[in-house]
């Protein structure tokens, strides 16, 4: 009995000690793709610093932008891997892990950012379960601004686009610049100076956002604001690294994801219209696209929600129809 006893106490010595060594101070790299000086970069910052502040410095959370650390095309292997614990990743760029993933990048199926809210909403589920899949958490995601055409030339309608070389940044964007018979290669945001200035790229369709980043006057004259869809960034977490911290370090990782959300969205729409402002100030045409070139786009629009469809199945006609079922 009195063995017992010792070895019970011994025990839990043990136990105390191994949980001790568990919650030691912990130090997460996080590789994001976009500047510093974006508003998704900087979200992400405050998202780390509101971690490490909360847990009194027992999670650090620690960003490298600008692909410093990971090359955006990277980061998504990365943190499955657990190369890299957690990090930031476009979602419409992850068409070939599955089709949900391009959702958010279907033409001018979610135009605003109310629609892009719903359309989250629809889809986060099914996402969720496959990062769930993967062995990914997802911890929140925010939007970029509505897309628009930018275009050394003038664009009057797609059959100007002709041979014009464009820089897409996903699966979408080069089928789109296929369908309009432009020539296009994928170039990171942090590549993109380079591809404008070596004639890589002399179009593309972006955000105001990262043709101001990019500071993209000094090679573009023109942006057209066909507002065709307004992708997602999502931060997402390698399901270890997760499950190796206790859970009230959870709760507070799990609250500053929700802030940043929350923060994100709110930054997005505050700055769409101030980016637009900034373009203009610095000499670019920024218009409407002519009634020609908006119903082009349409008709893409939809030739590629056909073949999204077909690739995405059942699974993707019930995120759809949710996602209508809430307008
Ligand atoms: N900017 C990112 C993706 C969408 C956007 O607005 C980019 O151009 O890479």
């Amino acid at each position: 009995m009195k063995h017992m006893k010792t070895a019970s106490i011994v025990l839990a010595a043990a136990m105390t000690l191994s949980a001790h060594a568990a919650s030691a101070a912990e130090k997460w790299d996080m590789p994001l793709a976009y500047a510093a000086s974006n508003y998704h970069s900087e979200n992400a910052t405050q998202f780390a610093a509101d971690v490490t502040e909360a847990t009194g410095g027992e999670l650090e959370i620690v960003t490298h932008p600008g692909g410093s650390l990971v090359g955006g095309g990277e980061i998504f292997r990365a943190v499955r891997t657990g190369q890299a614990p957690i990090g930031e990743r476009l979602i419409s760029a992850l068409g070939n892990e599955d089709p949900i993933f391009e959702i958010d990048a279907l033409p001018f199926l979610a135009t605003s950012f109310d629609d892009a809210r719903r359309l989250y909403e629809a889809s986060r589920e099914s996402m969720g379960e496959i990062l769930e899949d993967k062995g990914l958490r997802l911890l929140y995601a925010v939007p970029w601004p509505p897309q628009g055409l930018y275009s050394t030339n003038e664009v009057t309608s797609t059959a100007d686009m002709q041979g014009v070389t464009f820089r897409a940044y996903n699966a979408a964007t080069e089928r789109l610049a296929e369908l309009m018979g432009a020539i296009p290669t994928k170039v990171e945001a942090a590549d993109l100076t380079q591809a404008f200035a070596t004639g890589i790229a002399q179009s593309m369709i972006s955000s105001g956002s990262t043709g101001y980043d990019r500071k993209i006057w000094e090679h573009v004259e023109y942006w057209y604001d066909t507002q065709a869809w307004l992708p997602k960034n999502m931060v997402i977490v390698n399901i270890e690294a997760w499950d190796g911290l206790d859970e009230a370090t959870q709760n507070i990782v799990l609250e500053a994801a929700a802030a940043a959300e929350t923060r994100g969205w709110a930054k997005a729409e505050e700055l769409s219209n101030w980016y637009k402002e900034q373009l203009a100030a610095e000499g670019m045409t920024v218009e409407p696209p002519s009634d020609q070139l908006a119903a082009d786009f349409r008709a893409m629009g939809e030739t590629m929600m056909t073949e999204w469809l077909e690739r995405a199945g059942d699974h993707g006609q019930a995120v759809i129809d949710a996602y209508n079922a809430a307008q």
